[in-house]
Parts: C-alpha cells; sequence; structure tokens
C-alpha cells in the first residue's frame, strides 16, 4: 500500500491526501513532524508529504508527487489529456505555489508566535499576492472548475493553497484575498463541501493541537 508520511495540519499534505482519496488509492497515513532524522531519512529537504510508492521509492515535493500519481494511475484522470490543456492547468498549479502559497507562509511565523508582522514584511508579501492575483485572475476560470469544464489537479492545489492564503490574509494582513479574484470565492466554497475536503478537514483540526504543541517543544 502507498505509504503518505506527514501530518495533518500541514496543507502540502492535505493536497496529496486529497488526490490520493480522490482517485480512489489505498493509501496508510505515517505521522511524522518536520525536523526528525525519521523525515530527514526518506525527504531530502526535510519537507513533508513523502510518499512511499508500491516500489518502496520515497517522493517529497507535493507537485511531483501529484504528477506521480497522475502517471502511475491513469483512472479518474486529473490533467488532461492535450498538452496545452494539461500546461494551463500546471500553469495554475505554479502560480498558485510560487506567488499565493510562498508568500502566505512568511505569515506564519508571525501568526504562530502572536508579534506583528513588520511593515516590511508586509509591503513584499502584498506586492507578491498582488503578482497571484492578477495572474490567477486571468488564467483560472471557475465554469465551473479552476481550469474550466473539466475538474483537475489544479482545483485540488489551488483549493489547498487557498486555506493558508486566506487565514494568514484575514488574520495577519487584514485583508480578504481570496474576494480579489472574481469567481474565487465562489468556487471555493463549493470546493469545501465536497465529502474529501470534509474528511480532510476533519483531520486537519483533529491534528492542530498537537501538532501547535511539537512546535512549541522545538522552540
Ligand atoms: N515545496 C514543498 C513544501 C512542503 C512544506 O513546506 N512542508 C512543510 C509543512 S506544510 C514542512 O514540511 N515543514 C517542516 C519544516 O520545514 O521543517 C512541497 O510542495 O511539498
Amino acid at each position: 500500500m502507498i505509504a503518505l508520511h506527514g501530518f495533518a495540519a500541514s496543507n502540502y499534505y492535505n493536497l496529496v491526501k486529497h488526490v490520493l482519496l480522490y482517485k480512489e488509492l489505498p493509501f496508510q497515513e505515517k505521522l511524522v513532524y518536520g525536523g526528525s532524522e525519521a523525515l530527514l531519512a526518506i525527504s531530502p529537504a526535510g519537507k513533508v508529504p513523502v510518499i512511499t510508492t508500491l516500489e518502496g521509492l520515497h517522493i517529497s515535493e507535493s507537485s511531483v508527487i501529484c504528477d506521480y500519481l497522475e502517471d502511475t494511475y491513469t483512472s479518474k484522470p486529473l490533467y488532461p489529456e492535450q498538452p496545452a490543456q494539461r500546461a494551463h492547468v500546471r500553469q495554475i498549479m505554479k502560480i498558485a505555489e510560487l506567488y499565493f502559497e510562498l508568500p502566505s507562509r512568511r505569515l506564519l511565523p508571525y501568526a504562530f508566535s502572536g508579534t506583528p508582522v513588520p511593515e516590511s514584511v508586509a509591503v513584499e508579501v502584498r506586492q507578491v499576492l498582488n503578482r497571484g492575483i492578477t495572474a490567477l485572475s486571468r488564467l483560472c476560470q471557475f465554469s465551473p472548475w479552476v481550469a474550466g469544464k473539466q475538474f483537475s489537479m489544479a482545483d485540488i492545489y489551488l483549493y489547498h493553497v487557498n486555506t493558508i492564503v486566506s487565514s494568514m490574509g484575514v488574520s495577519q494582513l487584514n485583508w480578504d484575498v481570496l474576494a480579489e479574484v472574481a469567481g474565487m470565492k465562489q468556487w471555493n466554497e463549493s470546493m469545501s463541501q465536497s465529502a474529501i475536503a470534509q474528511s480532510v478537514e476533519a483531520d486537519r483540526r483533529a491534528n492542530m493541537p498537537e501538532f501547535i504543541r511539537q512546535l512549541k517543544a522545538k522552540s
């Protein structure tokens, strides 16, 4: 059986879990937090998620895992057949990662420590998020799915990226970032209603207290 290593408070972990659940692939969750030797043994950068494949190969980096799962398990496809459309889906995922996820992550230490975000950091983060807003406004269709008529990897990827963008935007910048992209909030809301999203969210909430405890123990 495929093993999924990491912890449910991580949105990167959750997007891979969402793909596994969507494709109805049997998998086992193996709890591991950042900074452990156990994780470094299977993840070169010490990051979660990691999967261990049926052949015993360890793969990290969420978008690489998404591609591996799609290439290996072709039923319930999450990328379109045509290369141009596939590129469109991947472009949305890449832009979501670079200009939505990563700037929002810079706010996490302030959220965890309860210290105010320095203005210089807030300015930089807003700038990058604005780039993401412009790009995603141009690329996303929400008709009804992010890349058009077909539900795709971009829906799963962007939805889990948005959990952090939305919470950090509102709590640290007093900014409803998702509202800046026409159609995104409604689409996000409908994604959150799916049975898979709800079960992933329940696991996320359940893991949060332990995740915070181990984070405090490290600092
Ligand atoms: N680029 C990586 C990022 C993964 C990532 O940042 N994971 C966080 C959890 S959300 C992590 O492992 N943090 C532990 C650490 O940095 O020590 C991916 O796409 O999988």
